[in-house]
């Protein structure tokens, strides 16, 4: 299953080194502005080689809009965007065709289907992701112009560091998304060390919602934070994702976890913004963990598609932390995700409109404000 969403559906298609990666954007509503320059900014934010601390592969990222547009504005038929691969280097990965890599989804591609396309990871890879940004460059646009809704996120954890302050104008002015300046140097430096080691590490994302209005999500199956989740557990390298408080509640009082509320507003926001997998009109949060890159130099215990013990080595241009540059494809789910739902309550609940009483979001709560 390529295809994510219900009324939204993007499908994506292509190989990380083949000659193109693409999408199918269907069931897009009519009348969005849109150009080929528009991805540009959220493609380069989320790209490779742009600087050391990823990947130093360089791929132009340009995006061909084949069809759904005319005269700068969405038609309502499906919207094909093509983006060439242009720096892939396959002879990287001759040395390990024949080798599973160690915690990498070579072995389980290689069950599931017996055959698989070793180069570059094929649709394993984090190339896959340029395509899901492309996409939600449409639903952000969207969800801000019809709803007034922004969808932003900053890197939350990068191995044991986390973040000392949080300044939304600092997360997009480094190459971490990270929202205190003061701590670059400490990041660069960490970085540094860990590429020279040859090793990986793990990340956390933090993604926000501003102007959710209440209402959207659905009561069971339809869950909004379900659909997060499984949004974001559908990006390469994610190991867990969390509403709000996520798993601190495990340890929290019923007392302290309810969100208290008032005329003028919730007094806390434990809940992330999503009660009984409907929005609450909350700013919405979750966050999420990526596990280090499993393509090290570094050698590991390994066994080859003969079954045969051996050593496995990774050479080529991988990123010491992936989830580094995973902030945009945080962001891209959860828009993509919000419009999906967006649109299942217009179509269920359209006549509802606003009830009463309805409660202000509280800005600034968990310091995401
Ligand atoms: C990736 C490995 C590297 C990254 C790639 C993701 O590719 P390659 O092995 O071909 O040099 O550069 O990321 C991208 C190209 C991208 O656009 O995100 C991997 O194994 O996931």
């Amino acid at each position: 299953m390529n295809t994510f969403g219900r009324l939204l559906r993007v499908t994506t298609f292509g190989e990380s080194h083949g000659p193109a990666i693409g999408c199918v954007i269907d069931g897009c509503p009519p009348g969005i502005a849109l150009a080929p320059g528009d991805f540009a900014h959220d493609l380069q934010r989320r790209a490779t080689g742009r600087t050391r601390h990823t990947s130093a592969r360089h791929e132009a990222d340009a995006v061909e809009i084949l069809s759904g547009v005319h005269d700068g504005v969405t038609t309502g038929t499906p919207i094909a965007l093509l983006v060439r691969n242009t720096d892939a280097r396959s002879r990287d990965y001759d040395a390990i065709a024949s080798r599973f890599r160690p915690g990498h989804a070579d072995y389980a591609y290689w069950q599931k289907y017996g055959i698989r396309d070793p180069r570059g990871g094929g649709r394993s890879s984090a190339r896959e992701t340029t395509m899901r940004v492309a996409a939600a460059v449409v639903a952000k646009r969207w969800l801000a112009d019809r709803h007034g809704v922004r969808v932003r996120g900053h890197l939350s954890q990068l191995g044991a560091i986390t973040p000392r302050s949080m300044d939304w104008d600092a997360v997009e002015s480094n190459p971490f998304f990270w929202p205190d300046a003061t701590q670059v140097p400490e990041l660069e430096a960490y970085m540094d060390a860990l590429r020279k080691s040859g090793d990986s590490v793990g990340a956390r994302v933090t993604v926000v919602a501003d102007g959710v209005p209440p209402g959207w999500g659905e009561p069971v199956y339809g869950k909004l934070d379900a659909g997060i989740a499984a949004a974001m557990m559908s990006i390469n390298a994610v190991k867990g994702v969390e509403i709000g408080d996520g798993f601190a509640s495990v340890a929290q009082n019923g007392s302290v976890h309810r969100d208290a509320m008032a005329p003028a507003g919730f007094l806390s926001n434990h809940a992330g913004g999503i009660l009984g997998g409907i929005s609450t009109g909350q700013q919405l949060v979750c966050s999420v963990a990526f596990k280090p890159t499993s393509s090290l130099r570094l050698p590991v215990a390994g066994v080859d598609v003969d079954g045969n013990a051996v050593d496995v080595v990774t050479t080529g241009r991988h990123d010491p932390c992936v989830g580094i540059r995973a902030t945009p494809i945080c962001e891209a789910m959860l828009a993509l995700e919000l419009m999906d739902q967006a649109l299942r309550h217009r179509a269920q609940c359209g006549d509802v409109g606003a009830v009463s009483p309805r409660i202000p979001a509280t800005p600034g709560e968990g310091g995401h404000g």
